[in-house]
């Protein structure tokens, strides 16, 4: 200690010189080749439609009307004010499509997550497209548009399933990367469906991170969100042994959906287990087991599995939950991982949030996950993935209906 102590500190430097580069240092690298054209593009289309600024602004790519990413606080919220594409025929020319599902009939104590898209939509306002760690720009790398929401039915979970399911299958199909803002978990069925009926005979692992098992049957004798897992695994394409759920316990876990998993045999790991074997570990666990014979991989996020002090704002907030950055460095290296099919955030209740907390938790994971698919080289997709098919009706598993 003491001989470290009394060398010079150039020679101290100069040691850690040999050692390989930081994530910061190789974040600079990777900046400097990024390029600014879309940016550009962003300055002219600001300054042709909302008109070159006043005189006396000295920054001539400031238009007089906001447009565009700046200033954050201002204009219309999509999700990262990316283009709101409104005629969804025209999905399949973006590489990503955000799409909200404001349903909370599902919920069974708080509501409010009808609200999710909206309030994800808008912290997403404070984000830019570019991510220093990653050394990704959204803007410069991928197209990314907002086809609003799904027409969900108040009070009819399974008219808004039906709805969800048309939906999802369209954009799915369409070849654009979906990502869903929810909405309470009971669409996590329905967004499987959708993705389903494109699959043919291919087969789709479920990761999914949350303080639930969501796999009961029926809750208060309807499909709630504490049921899309039963019902997602009833088909063909989405088989029970490639669940694979990250997070679970607590004092919320009801023993009707504990048996599914004496049942069927999915995968869990606890936050106990997460901590106790390791975040790799995790990750190895639920590539293994949710890439097991399957084509590609679904990723259904509640954002209650992170620990209730950092996400208030959600229908069953539960503590001793995950931390955010555990959280997100298993996603980013499962996305890295693994052939990714969509992603959904749901359980975010901007009603019971506070300070848009657990919304921009969403809107985190939301981006992070883009990041990672560009990193992995999986954004832009070149061509269709070869998993998505004509559209036929998922077969169920008849025995278990
Ligand atoms: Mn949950």
């Amino acid at each position: 200690m003491t001989e470290e102590r009394d060398r010079p500190l150039s020679e101290s430097l100069d040691s850690h010189s040999q050692e390989p580069p930081s994530e910061a240092e190789r974040a600079l690298e990777k900046e400097a080749r990024l390029p600014l054209t879309g940016w550009q593009q962003e300055v002219s289309r600001g300054l042709d439609l909302g008109l070159e600024g006043a005189d006396s602004i000295r920054d001539r790519s400031i238009p007089t009307f906001s447009r565009g990413e700046l200033p954050h606080y201002a204009g219309i919220n999509t999700f990262l004010k990316a283009p709101y594409l409104e005629d969804v025929k025209k999905v399949g020319e973006y590489n990503v499509a955000v799409v909200g599902v404001p349903h909370d009939s599902g919920t069974t104590y708080r509501p409010g997550t009808r609200f999710g898209p909206q309030g994800i939509r808008r912290i997403s306002a404070l984000y830019t497209p570019y991510s220093f760690e990653l050394g990704v720009d959204l803007r410069e790398q991928i197209t990314l548009c907002d086809v609003g929401d799904i027409f969900t039915i108040p009070a009819n979970n399974e008219k808004s399933f039906d709805q969800i399911s048309k939906g999802i299958a369209h954009i799915f199909s369409s070849g654009a990367f979906p990502i869903i803002l929810g909405g309470d978990h009971s669409i996590g069925y329905p967004t499987v469906r959708g993705i389903c009926r494109h699959l043919g005979d291919k087969k789709v692992g479920i990761i999914h991170f949350d303080r639930h098992v969501d796999t009961q049957e029926t809750d208060l004798d309807e499909r709630m969100h504490t049921c899309p897992w039963f019902h997602a695994t009833n088909i063909k394409n989405a088989p029970p042994k490639n669940l694979v759920q990250l997070g679970i316990g607590g004092w919320q876990v009801p023993r009707e959906g504990v048996k599914f998993y004496r049942e069927r045999a999915s995968n869990i790991l606890t936050v106990t287990d997460i901590t106790e074997k390791g975040l790799d570990y995790a990750v190895d666990f639920a590539l293994e087991r949710a890439l097991d014979g399957t084509d590609c991989v679904y990723i259904s996020f509640d954002i209650d599995c992170i620990d209730a002090g950092f996400v208030p704002g959600t229908g069953w907030p539960e503590p001793g939950g995950l931390l955010p950055r555990e959280a997100l460095y298993m996603l980013g290296k499962i996305v890295q991982r693994a052939p990714i099919c969509g992603l959904e955030v749901v359980e975010v209740s901007p009603p019971y949030d506070i300070s848009d907390m657990t919304a921009l938790m969403a809107a985190r994971v939301i981006c992070d996950t883009m990041g990672h698919l560009v990193v992995s080289g999986q954004l832009p997709r070149k061509e269709k993935p070869a998993y998505i098919h004509e559209e036929a009706e998922p077969e169920l598993v008849a025995e278990w209906r």
